[in-house]
């Protein structure tokens, strides 16, 4: 069982996207765990993308997270990390496949409308940043044994 976190980031939010990428990614069947509007505090910034630190993009990619509301998502089940980067398409806009969600909506790697781990590593971790345990919830669906064999 992994976990990864999802944000749509301030561009999704301020264009009116969110309906349309959380209908992808509910419709792939992932198990939707914890989901909350926030304002990501610089402080919080600089721990999520900490990797990042002292590239040349990172003084812009924290501006951009924290400049206005954002909706993070936790999502649990098999295979999710890679079932979600799939569904998000590459980094950059530009470079992903049409009927990715970055293919479909973006342009530009500065406002990539989403963000998803990485790992099962960092999914674990980056849901523990963002989440407190008791956000977090652990219900049974009747309709997984329609999705998962
Ligand atoms: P996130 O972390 O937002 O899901 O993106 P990715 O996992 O797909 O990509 P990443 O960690 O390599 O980059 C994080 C974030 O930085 C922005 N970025 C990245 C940028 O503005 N310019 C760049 O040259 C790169 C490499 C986009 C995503």
């Amino acid at each position: 069982m992994e976990q990864s976190l999802i944000i749509l980031k301030p561009d999704a939010l301020q264009r009116g996207l969110v309906g349309p990428i959380l209908t992808r990614l509910e419709a792939r069947g992932l198990k939707f765990v914890g989901l909350k509007l926030m304002q990501i505090s610089s402080e919080l910034a600089h721990k999520h993308y900490g990797t990042h630190e002292g590239k040349p993009f990172f003084a812009g990619l924290v501006s951009y997270i924290t400049s206005g509301p954002v909706l993070v998502v936790a999502v649990a089940g098999k295979d999710v990390i890679e079932i979600i980067r799939s569904t998000v398409g590459a980094t950059n806009p530009v470079k992903a496949a049409p009927g990715t969600i970055r293919g479909d909506f973006g342009v530009n790697i500065g406002r990539n409308l989403i963000h998803a781990s990485d790992s099962p590593e960092n999914g674990t971790q980056e849901v523990a940043l963002f989440f407190a345990k008791n956000e977090l919830l652990t219900v049974e669906r009747s309709v997984d044994q329609w999705i998962t064999e």
